[in-house]
């Protein structure tokens, strides 16, 4: 018997027609009618509360799609995801978006130091004239058993380490949030190991899966997202990537993540999806798609293995790998 060879892969399925995302390409055709009418002359109201914030870089979107990440499944619609996230520096509930408001992304300089040919720092927008920007669709899995699909704008991570330009010796890429309970009432928890921490190896910052996010649903980053800046690596666990990035660090030793030092036999380093592997407090085996009313099955990688699970095949002799 012989068993057929999957030629694409597995989360290459067709992107099926549906509702949410006509709405979304809807929203994205008509922001661009505003743009080439000049004037703001149809500004929604929503809009309109956008545009008061002067954003330095809307005109940079919606940037054009990279077909090479397709989904097997809808885009969740922005209403919803734009009103269940998980930030902690803004409190514990998914309803943090009115709070998170207070976040101030501009001037937002990044520092970039550590194990680099020269530490430097860097002002958003310049960053975002360096690069290219791109909107991909990704899935986002939480360890808490739910998960979404977001249409990203943003860049490959690997484009910010010719940036950095790492050296040699360097082995990990540490990422760091702001720190400031002036604006963000959660950091005045002083229970939490603030600011909120995570990294990752450098093989896997040069995947090509690791995405640079700036921007979603074809505008720049709502703060509730993590504005100006925050990654995401599909195939690992949501809490993996951190928001309102403002330090880069290049190290030779593993960095201890924000749920590390908080809990640290519930969270391991590495957080690739895993149906197999429990957390403590959740079964991974299933997850409820946001604003469905079901769950599927949960794929290991988060169904993204044909691009990373060649990064782990060495480690996963030496190390519990997925946790
Ligand atoms: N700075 C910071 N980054 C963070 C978090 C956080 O609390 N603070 N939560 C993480 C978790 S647990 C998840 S699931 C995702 C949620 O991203 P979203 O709100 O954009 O869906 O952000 C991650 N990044
Ligand atoms: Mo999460």
């Amino acid at each position: 018997m012989t068993f057929s060879i999957i030629r694409r892969p597995s989360w290459s399925i067709a992107e099926r027609d549906a509702t949410p995302e006509e709405l979304f390409l809807d929203r994205r055709e008509a922001l661009k009618g505003v743009a080439a009418f000049g004037a703001g002359l149809v500004l929604s109201g929503r809009a309109a509360f956008a545009a008061e914030e002067k954003d330095p870089s809307t005109h940079l979107y919606p940037a054009k799609r990279n077909e090479a990440y397709k989904l097997d499944r809808a885009l969740t619609p922005e209403d919803l995801t734009s009103k269940y996230n998980n930030f902690y520096e803004f409190g514990q509930s998914k309803n943090i978006y009115r709070a998170a408001q207070a976040l101030k992304t501009r001037p937002w300089q990044i520092k970039i130091d550590g194990m680099v040919e020269k530490p430097f720092e860097i002002g958003i927008d310049y960053l975002l004239k360096k690069v290219q920007l791109e909107e991909r669709l990704y899935r986002l899995r939480c360890v808490e058993g739910w998960s979404m699909t977001i249409p990203w704008t943003g860049f490959p991570m690997k484009a910010l380490l010719d940036i950095a330009m790492p050296q040699s010796g360097a082995k990990y890429v540490r990422m760091e949030t702001f720190k400031d309970p002036e604006v963000a009432p959660g950091q005045r928890q002083v229970w939490y190991p603030w600011p909120y921490v995570e990294g990752c190896s450098m093989e896997e910052a040069a995947n090509e899966l690791a995405f640079m996010v700036t921007g979603a649903y074809g505008k720049p980053l709502a703060k509730q997202y993590g504005a100006p800046i925050r990654l995401h690596m599909p195939w690992k666990y949501g809490f993996k990537a951190v928001k309102s990035i403002k330090r880069i660090t290049f190290t030779d030793k593993r960095p201890k993540s924000f749920w590390q030092g908080l809990q640290g036999a519930e969270y391991g380093f590495w957080g690739n999806v895993n149906p197999e592997v429990s957390h403590p407090r959740w079964s991974q085996a299933t997850e409820a798609v946001l604003g469905q009313n079901k769950r599927v099955p949960t794929l290991i990688w988060n169904g993204y293995g044909e691009q990373v699970a060649s990064l782990y095949t060495e480690l996963q002799k030496k190390e519990k790998i997925f946790f």
